[in-house]
């Protein structure tokens, strides 16, 4: 069921959404027309309600990190079970504005939560399913910081000190590097030169991909 699950992952202002532009537009030159982008925390009308609470800072009420966790997890929940499963079933490709691995270095990397609760609601939440492919865009959180306040106001996440974000970074380098199915792309280089790694690596992944059926 997941073998056209890709998701892009990284840092505020890696380019997460430009890349995901990029995705669906080389698919839709292949002719593919059922293509499903969703993104996290959101995607459905309950999940885009928690994003907002996530992103909220409580003047007199500061987020428990289990809180947060939990609430990660709950919009994932409906995401996965209301969207993602559903369109992959159909035969629909899905291509995600980040999924599970945001959760492992953002809550496990950066807010230290417990690998066993972890475990757990990856279990309860997924399963067994898994993206096939995942780019993960690598950059200091200092640039992508940069290019998140050239947009705007920080939300409650980003305001957090630099070393949370360099404990995020170094959580998703670590289990990069333990998984073949993610990719990681040097994010800090200009913007031709990443959609261009983004588009070499999707179109040999599905040249391999074509070669194996
Ligand atoms: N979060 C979590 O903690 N745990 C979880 O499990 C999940 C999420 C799922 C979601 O916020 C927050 O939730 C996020 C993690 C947390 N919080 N933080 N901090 P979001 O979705 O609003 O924010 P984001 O995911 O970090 O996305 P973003 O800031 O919109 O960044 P982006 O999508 O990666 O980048 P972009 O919009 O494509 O590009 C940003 C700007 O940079 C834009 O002006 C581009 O033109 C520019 N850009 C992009 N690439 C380049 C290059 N290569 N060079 C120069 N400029 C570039």
């Amino acid at each position: 069921m997941t073998n056209k699950f890709i998701v892009i992952e990284g840092l505020e202002g890696a380019g997460k959404t430009t890349a995901c532009n990029t995705v669906i537009n080389i698919l839709h030159q292949k002719g593919i027309k059922d293509i499903v982008s969703t993104r996290e925390p959101g995607g459905t009308q309950l999940a885009e309600e928690i994003r907002k609470l996530v992103k909220k800072k409580f003047k007199k009420d500061k987020l428990n990190y289990i809180a947060e966790v939990l609430m990660l997890y709950a919009a994932r929940v409906q995401l996965v079970n209301n969207i993602i499963k559903p369109a992959l079933l159909r035969g629909a490709w899905v291509v995600a504005d980040r999924h599970e691995l945001s959760s492992q270095a953002y809550q496990g990397g950066g807010r230290c939560i417990d690998d066993r609760l972890m475990q757990l609601l990856h279990d309860i939440v997924l399963g067994n399913l898994n993206p096939e492919l995942t780019i993960y865009l690598d950059l200091p959180p200092i640039i992508g910081l940069e290019r998140a306040r050239r947009r705007g106001s920080l939300d409650r996440i980003e305001q957090e000190s630099l070393d949370f974000f360099e404990r995020i970074r170094a959580r998703y380098l670590t289990l990069a590097k333990k998984d073949k199915s993610i990719f990681t792309v040097n994010a800090a280089e200009s913007l031709p030169k990443v959609t261009s790694a983004i588009s070499f690596i999707l179109q040999s992944w599905l040249h391999q991909k074509e070669q194996s059926q």
